[in-house]
């Protein structure tokens, strides 16, 4: 096995993860991801004990137990550009041997639980309500430099929403991962299910005009009338598919749970984010402290 060289998977003085900051003993195998740094303490204020906490830049993360459960919660900041640092840096505290900086033979999955806003592209699906995530729908680009393969089903989903949508590559080629199927069936009562779609932006890219024109200005209408089979679009973000889609290449269980603060067919937007927030991160607790 070859050594990765320093500039490729930079470790910092402490021996730590360069963007994380974190050394492999301070991470758990189950991993909670929020965009905002601040949410960080909202989460670990559920956990009973704190072994360690760390900051580099907009990655901030504590590790600790609730009950028997250890947990890492980790602040990715916004954006599919910043989950490419988060998941191979995750990936490499636990894969790769820091000292030799040769990859490990036996491989450990992590368990990788984004909690995050996001808004609503159905009238059914209300401010305030929760989406689990059955599939990332990528318009962010970021596994168009991995080798992602599609499945049969996923390439004809990818086609019938090209065709549907009008993309064109001057834009984005879309990509599509799975949640995991084994973390999935745990997240029912409380949640919608259904695509979330990842967008490289909040406005131009999610259809909000300010004081620009986009390209495409029917691609929003077209996510919220796309169906292939049962699946239909419910949600974006800006996280999702890039977490599933490297996620699933590097082989860790993958889910993304939503609190809708906006509702962009309603035109709404929650009264109290903070509070609906909260209770994502409640609930979501309950269920992932008792995963097996
Ligand atoms: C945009 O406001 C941010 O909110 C959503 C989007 O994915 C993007 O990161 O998630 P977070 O609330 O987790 O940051
Ligand atoms: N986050 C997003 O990316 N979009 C929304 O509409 C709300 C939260």
């Amino acid at each position: 096995m070859q050594r990765i060289a320093e500039s490729e998977l930079i470790i910092n003085d402490r021996g730590a993860i360069y963007h994380l900051n974190l050394l492999p003993e301070e991470l758990a195998t189950t991993v909670i991801t929020v965009g905002d740094p601040d949410r960080v303490e909202l989460v670990s204020r559920h956990f009973d004990s704190i072994e360690v906490k760390r900051q580099h830049r907009e990655f901030v993360s504590h590790t600790g137990r609730i009950g028997n459960k250890r947990l890492t919660v980790i602040s990715t900041g916004i954006g599919p550009d910043n989950i490419d640092i988060v998941l191979n840096e995750l990936d490499a505290l636990v894969n790769i041997d820091m000292t030799t900086r040769i990859i490990k033979e036996t491989l450990t999955p992590l368990n990788i639980i984004r909690i995050g806003t996001s808004g609503s592209l159905q009238a059914s699906i209300p401010v305030d309500s929760f989406v689990a995530s059955t599939h990332g729908l990528g318009l962010d680009n970021l596994l168009n430099f991995y080798r992602l393969e599609h499945t049969e089903e996923e390439n004809q989903l990818l086609q019938s929403f090209i065709t549907h949508t009008q993309l064109t590559t001057q834009i984005t080629f879309p990509y599509i991962s799975r949640a995991s199927a084994s973390l999935l069936k745990h997240f029912v009562t409380n949640f919608h299910h259904g695509i979330t779609v990842t967008c490289p932006g909040f406005y131009g890219p999610q259809g909000r005009l300010l004081r620009l024109g986009v390209k495409n200005p029917d691609l929003i209408n077209r996510l919220t009338s796309f169906s292939f089979g049962q699946h239909q679009i419910t949600n974006f973000e800006m996280e999702t598919s890039s977490i599933f889609g490297l996620g699933r290449l590097l082989g860790h269980n993958c889910m993304s749970l939503n609190a809708i603060v906006a509702n962009r067919i309603q035109k709404q937007f929650s009264k109290d984010s903070g509070a609906l927030v909260d209770r994502l991160i409640k609930h979501s607790l309950e269920i992932i402290s008792t995963l097996p």
